[in-house]
């Protein structure tokens, strides 16, 4: 079905406002409601409360709009405002790790439990089809449940429900820096001795693909926006290693008070760099609220003690190494254009295996 058509029936039904986070595997519906009334979130469950908003000053029924990996920071606000206020809430949920559909290992248990999860917090829920004059009698169906019960309804998308169309490719940060020149220029001036995490998508591959030791990597593939709360307690932990910590605009923004955490605990050996490309370029480059942020600020407000920011290669190179060599809890953010990501392999062995060869190297 052609996300276009959906969106159109889900208007005729009402359904004219979107708050979500973006999904791959909804990118042409993200893509088709860019010029709708749409506001992407930094996370789920703002999502969510910002739909709660909607509905308290319309009446009408918001879709919520996430990947299945963000059930989990939605539950809160569904069990505790949406329910308990029986406001209902139209969620487009993007399944990823079907059983028996071929993913990644992030997204086993997730896709394994979906359902499950859906059907233990009472959210009625169905697999949409991908034959739109099907899909239309869903929505009506969902939509008359939904007014008659006061309830929430979900539906939940398959791989390839939705053709592939090209998506919005967004041009807001035109720098000269890509993410592996970035990537790159920092593995070549770190210490041979230091350790790097990284965040989930793209950023974890780049490492990944450019590193000459993969064991000195902790590759966060799931659990978006946690990553610097792990580097925090390895820095602390290990405090004769310097600890890099990658992180993206997207995943910064969905947890961003563990920056006022990280601040408080200060390790000296924490170097925390921001790949900013004002999208969530890994799952189709929809744009996040970084784009008129001032992250300099907010880092040294919230109490990291050197803060730099730059947009060129040559900045880089001119500040990475002061960057580096200091001895105190400091921010990087490194601007830099969104990427296609199509040549960026995914890591060949397990997590598992991933994080014993990362403790066994931390350890030596
Ligand atoms: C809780 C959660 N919500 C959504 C996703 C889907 N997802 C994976 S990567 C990503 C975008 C990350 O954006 P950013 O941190 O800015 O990095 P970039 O992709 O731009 O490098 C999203 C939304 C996820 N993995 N987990």
């Amino acid at each position: 079905m052609f996300a276009k058509d959906f969106v159109n029936v889900l208007k005729e039904q009402d359904f004219e406002a979107f708050f979500g986070v973006p999904d791959s595997l909804l990118k042409s519906f993200c893509n088709e409601i860019s010029n709708e009334e749409n506001i992407i979130a930094a996370n789920e469950g703002n999502a969510v409360a910002m739909g709660c908003g909607y509905h308290l000053s319309t009446g009408k029924i918001p879709v919520v709009y996430m990947q299945n990996s963000g059930i989990g920071n939605a539950i809160n606000p569904i069990l505790s405002l949406v329910d308990i206020y029986e406001i209902p809430l139209l969620f487009i949920i993007g399944w990823r790790g079907e059983p028996d559909i071929k993913d990644e290992p992030q997204h086993f248990k997730q896709g394994l439990l979906t359902k499950d999860i859906l059907n233990c917090i009472d959210l009625k829920n169905e697999i949409l089809s991908n034959d739109i004059f099907e899909v239309k009698n869903q929505i009506i169906n969902a939509k008359e449940y939904m007014k008659k019960t006061k309830k929430s309804f979900a539906f939940v998308v398959r791989k390839n429900t939705f053709e592939k169309e090209f998506a919005n490719e967004d041009i807001f940060q035109d720098y000269d820096l890509t993410r592996e020149i970035a990537i790159n220029s920092i593995l070549k001036l770190a210490p041979c001795d230091s350790f790097f995490v990284s965040t989930t998508g793209y950023i974890s591959r780049e490492l990944y693909k450019n590193s000459k030791d993969n064991s000195r990597n902790f590759l966060t593939v799931g659990s978006m926006g946690h990553m610097s709360s792990i580097a925090l307690l390895i820095a602390l932990n290990k405090k004769d290693k310097r600890i890099f910590c990658l992180d993206g605009d997207g995943a910064l923004l969905m947890h961003m008070g563990s920056i006022a955490v990280i601040a408080e605990k200060s390790p000296k050996n924490l170097k925390h760099i921001l790949l900013n490309n004002c999208v969530h370029n890994s799952v189709g480059s929809q744009p996040t609220a970084a784009r008129n942020m001032d992250f300099c600020e907010i880092f040294k407000g919230a109490g990291y003690k050197k803060t730099y920011s730059v947009k060129t290669l040559l900045e880089l190179e001119r500040v990475l190494p002061e960057f580096i060599d200091n001895n105190e809890l400091s921010f990087l953010e490194i601007k830099i254009k969104p990427d296609s990501g199509a040549d960026l392999p995914r890591p060949k062995n397990t997590p598992v295996s991933n994080k014993i060869a990362f403790m066994e190297k931390l350890n030596e």
